[in-house]
């Protein structure tokens, strides 16, 4: 599939590695086992608040919405300015609190000065950071971390770092379950997402291709809606188009009037929302929009012609769907980039990380 733009290209190369790089990183991060299950006994009480900026933020969304479903424990996301800015607001009582910032730099400001003002003003809040670079400030600011080796990126746009940082969280919630599925679908969902994402690849270059589309809006719900989120964010930073997301069935109430036959609305399945999706799906169709649906192959018996569909071509739960989902969003990002002669290496206006 590979032509000549795409081969000098970081980001491609970084969606393209991606699921050989959760196969590493799982092997690193079983190493550590014992320690993360200690630190999972000893705060499941308190409440486990997620945070970041930027696609670190949509991983956070989603990552704590993972992190709680699989061990049960409390949990929340937070953009990192918030912490920053009302702390006194937020947390209550610091004994009831666990604060895990999330960075694929562990540099951008607003993630450090989070991790610092925590500490500055509450006596009993643990940090647990999540990282691809163990040396970074914000890993030497906190007790303790999920890192891994991790070949820089060298895109300014977050791909393969959101979803391996992603599996890092759902691997270590995994360990307090020890749930014999749980752990069958972690072993193999680097092996299904890579060939969905072959599969599909051609399939999603057409559609960022199609000249028709210039506005994107992202729909999804539960651990869907960061990756609705960070889908949007995908396609303004590589191919600079118009995006919005929101959660799946917000969208009628107001957005719906900026849609046109111009605008690719992407839906999201999950499992509690079929039935719905398909009631909006036929909503949308009478606005006259495009619609991608990426869903489980198990509701594939339902056909519509009119829409591009994406199935899933392994039966997983909304917990492993977000890994299936996100490397063709990465796709579509960078196609629809190519598709406007635009270089998705340097995305306007952006640096590989925000300070001030
Ligand atoms: C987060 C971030 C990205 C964004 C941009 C700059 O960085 O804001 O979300 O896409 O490339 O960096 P980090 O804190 O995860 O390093």
């Amino acid at each position: 599939m590979k032509d000549s733009i795409n081969k000098n290209n970081y980001t491609y190369n970084e969606i393209s590695r991606q699921q050989d790089i959760w196969v590493k990183v799982l092997e690193s991060l079983g190493n550590e086992k014992t320690e993360f299950l200690e630190i999972l006994k000893k705060y499941r009480d308190r409440k486990w608040i997620f945070t970041g900026c930027g696609t670190s933020y949509y991983l956070a969304q989603t990552g704590s919405y993972l992190f709680g479903l699989l061990t049960g424990i409390e949990t929340s996301s937070l953009p990192s300015s918030e912490i920053i800015m009302f702390h006194k607001d937020i947390i209550k009582n610091d004994a009831q609190y666990l604060l895990v910032p999330i960075s694929r730099s562990g540099t951008s400001t607003e993630v450090v000065k989070a991790v610092q003002t925590i500490k500055a003003h509450f006596d009993d809040i643990p940090i647990l950071s999540v990282s691809c670079d163990s040396n970074s400030a914000m890993v030497k600011e906190s007790g303790y971390k999920v890192t891994f080796p991790f070949e820089k990126e060298q895109s300014v746009v977050m791909t393969g770092s959101f979803t391996t940082m992603l599996l890092s969280i759902v691997y270590v919630a995994s360990l307090l379950g020890n749930n014999e599925a749980i752990n069958s679908n972690i072993k193999n969902i680097a092996h299904a997402s890579k060939e969905h994402m072959q599969k599909y690849e051609s399939y999603i270059k057409k559609i960022a291709q199609n000249p028709e589309i210039s506005q994107f809006v992202f729909l999804g719900q539960g651990p869907f809606y960061g990756i609705a989120n960070e889908s949007a964010l995908k396609i303004q930073e590589m191919s600079l188009s118009a995006a919005n997301s929101y959660h799946a069935l917000e969208y009628r109430h107001g957005p719906m009037s900026t849609a046109s036959e111009n605008t690719l609305i992407t839906i999201f399945n999950s499992e509690n929302g079929d039935s719905y999706e398909k009631e909006l799906i036929n909503n949308l169709k009478n606005l006259g929009v495009k619609i991608l649906y990426l869903r489980r192959n198990s509701i594939s018996d339902f056909t519509d012609d009119s829409i591009y569909v994406v199935d899933t071509l392994t039966n997983y739960s909304d917990t492993f769907n977000p890994f299936i989902y996100m490397p063709l969003m990465h796709l579509l990002g960078y196609y629809k980039a190519v598709s406007k002669n635009l270089d998705s290496d340097k995305p306007k206006n952006l640096s590989a990380v925000v300070t001030f």
